[in-house]
């Protein structure tokens, strides 16, 4: 037994390191966001939210727990800057794919994926990294550092081909950064847009698919808890649909969710961001 919280509230045989498909990775990292604190508490609070939920998915009829959900020790340390924090993910998703797990990062903010991507593209040399995001996140450096958050995706460029979804904020210095024909701006895809899109977005999709959520893409009336909460943003349901479409044709390798910054009073939130990662993997085991 161990007193680190877990994600869902599983019975052993479905809990183990061993035989568990799943590894969940809590990085409790914010050294550099710049508006409101308090993403490192998100890995914890989708933590003690997840009990909480159904593990029924009535859509597929199924309890994709069954896989095994293993929760591992958070990556964490006394790190001086952001780099420190990324090799250290880097190493930890390394070792979970040797192992032939599927890895789920809970963030912190945005930077802690720069550590996913790199052991993912290093594994998967036909990787397209999918971002869902309220921004751009394509600033070569900023305020110092490469590996800050609003640096994620120009990182995630140098590894392998992008796709960006929900995009609705950015700075004009990203615009010869931005490859146009591979984002689909919130404003293109939202309020009540035929889903059209969402099969041209597959189709730039390669076989082996790693997706990092920022929470962020949510509209903030449907997730208020995000640490730079941008109007206009995608619903459940429009996440969803996009979900659906990308696991059905694609080999998702892992994905992440980040940007969760709890506030008592947003509860809700903690509980969408716990339920989507359920979500995904359903879609990841239990897609007919
Ligand atoms: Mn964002």
């Amino acid at each position: 037994m161990t007193d680190r919280l877990e994600f869902g509230d599983f019975a052993p045989e479905f809990t183990q390191r061993n035989t568990s498909r799943v590894v969940i990775v809590p990085v409790p990292y914010d050294g550099t966001s710049t508006y409101i604190k308090g993403a490192d508490q998100g890995p914890e609070a989708i933590l003690a939210a997840s009990p909480n939920l159904e593990f029924y998915d009535i859509q597929t009829d199924s309890e994709v727990f069954t896989e095994g959900i293993y929760t591992d020790a958070a990556v964490d340390g006394d790190w001086q800057g952001p780099e420190a924090m990324a090799a250290a993910v880097r190493k930890r998703i390394a070792g979970l794919l040797d192992e032939g797990k599927f890895p789920v990062v809970l963030g912190g903010e945005h930077s802690v994926s720069i550590g996913a991507f790199e052991a993912m593209a290093q594994r998967y040399p036909d990787l397209t990294i999918l971002q869902l995001d309220a921004h751009s996140d394509l600033r070569d450096e900023y305020e110092g550092s490469t590996c800050n958050h609003a640096c994620v995706m120009a990182r995630a460029r140098e590894l392998c081909p992008i796709v960006q979804v929900g995009i609705r904020s950015m700075d004009a210095g990203e615009k010869p950064r931005l490859d146009k024909g591979r984002v689909f701006f919130a404003h293109d895809i939202c309020d009540g847009a035929d889903r059209g899109w969402i099969e041209t977005c597959v189709g730039l999709l390669s076989k082996h698919v790693y997706i990092t959520i920022d929470l962020d893409v949510f509209d903030p009336a449907v997730l208020p808890a995000t640490g730079t909460p941008e109007p206009g943003g995608m619903s459940w349901y429009g996440v969803m649909a996009m979900m659906k479409a990308v696991f059905r044709a694609k080999t998702i390798v892992g994905f992440d969710v980040v940007e969760l910054c709890p506030r008592p009073e947003h509860w809700g939130s903690d509980f969408l961001a716990a339920k989507l990662v359920y979500a995904l993997l359903t879609l990841k085991y239990r897609l007919k």
